[in-house]
């Protein structure tokens, strides 16, 4: 048996970067008896970026909803939010003592976000690696179900179970990183990844007038200046987009349609629009059914946090157990 660990930040609305780069893995490994799986809302990652505190409550609630409306089993999976589980900052700090400065101030994520806030580097932007091999190694995973995004973060916490089990004796296994077929969504711009702190995405409860919108403002093949000219589909992000939701005629007619220059690019972003609003539609509907009764979202997320201190405590008292704590 594998365990699984993975996480998402209630910091926007749950996209279709989040969706296709890690939570159809969190939903197909769920589905699996080979997985005991752990998810969590991470909202103490959260708050090391630009945030409102009375928005966090909602958005949690909302995430959540997303999650199960995307699919996931919280039958067969323990979903819950981090900070209901203190061990993970117990661990971080642990953690921390086997971490390398310099491996931190590394990290491209922290260099990125420390360009983005410059009115607010704070420590836990550096220190958010920690946090996240805490996450993954309090529940001894295996498996971490990510986007590509978080490869090095993942490394990264690979090297800090090493330096511990080095230091302490075998205690984490490595974590490895799952992908699916699509790692990196880029955002409408067709240039940064999409991001729910850069708002430049599509989020999967999104009203389809505000969906036809966005794709209508979505960055197309830079060298195809007129409808006439023939387009490239294997660079053009509308064209790449309909891998993942057009039917597979339709996505053939569109690719075609561009490279011989028979339809143009407002032609295919129409007929993407039509295709993501079809393909939410389903996940759209299940999340505000399900926010429309937050009671029962409490309480899965406080069963999932029992399960979830149950597994943290049993780490946690081998931890200390090798670092020689007083008891
Ligand atoms: N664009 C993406 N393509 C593929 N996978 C993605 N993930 C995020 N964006 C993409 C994966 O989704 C999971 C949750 O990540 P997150 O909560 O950090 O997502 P975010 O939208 O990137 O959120 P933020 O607040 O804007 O965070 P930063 O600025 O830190 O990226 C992860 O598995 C992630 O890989």
């Amino acid at each position: 048996m594998e365990t699984v660990l993975s996480g998402i930040q209630p910091s926007g609305g749950f996209h279709i970067g989040n969706y296709l780069g890690a939570v159809q893995n969190w939903v197909r490994m769920a589905a699996l008896p080979d997985y005991r799986c752990y998810f969590c809302i991470v909202d103490l990652h959260a708050i090391t970026q630009n945030y409102e505190p009375s928005a966090m409550p909602n958005r949690v609630v909302e995430l959540c909803a997303d999650l199960l409306a995307a699919g996931l089993d919280p039958n067969r999976s323990a979903l819950f939010v981090q900070s209901q589980v203190p061990e993970h900052t117990e661990l971080a700090w642990i953690l921390a003592t086997v971490t390398p400065y310099g491996e931190l101030s590394r990290m491209t994520q922290f260099k990125d976000k420390s360009e983005r806030q410059p009115e607010n580097i704070n420590a836990g932007l550096l220190t958010y690696p920690i946090l996240m091999a805490a996450d993954i190694l309090l529940y001894r995973a295996t498996r971490v179900p990510v986007g590509m995004d978080q490869v090095q973060h993942l490394e990264l916490a690979r090297e800090i179970a090493r330096r511990f089990n080095g230091r302490f004796g075998d205690t984490f296994p490595e974590p490895l990183p799952i992908h699916t077929q699509a790692p990196k969504i880029l955002g409408l711009d067709g240039k940064q990844k999409m991001s729910k702190s850069l708002g430049n995405t599509i989020e999967v409860t999104e009203n389809p007038e505000a969906i036809r919108k966005k794709i209508a403002g979505a960055y197309t093949d830079e060298t195809r200046l007129r409808k006439t000219d023939p387009g490239h589909p294997e660079s053009c992000y509308v064209c790449g987009l309909h891998n993942y939701f057009s039917p597979p005629d339709v996505t053939a007619r569109h690719h075609e349609g561009c490279r011989t220059a028979t339809l143009g690019c407002v032609d295919s972003k129409r007929a993407l629009a039509e295709s993501l609003i079809q393909y939410l539609a389903p996940m759209r509907e299940r999340s505000l059914e399900l926010r429309a009764h937050p009671e029962q979202i409490r309480e899965t997320l406080a069963a999932g946090a029992e399960t979830a201190r149950r597994a943290a405590r049993e780490t946690m008292g081998l931890v200390r157990e090798r670092l020689g704590f007083y008891r």
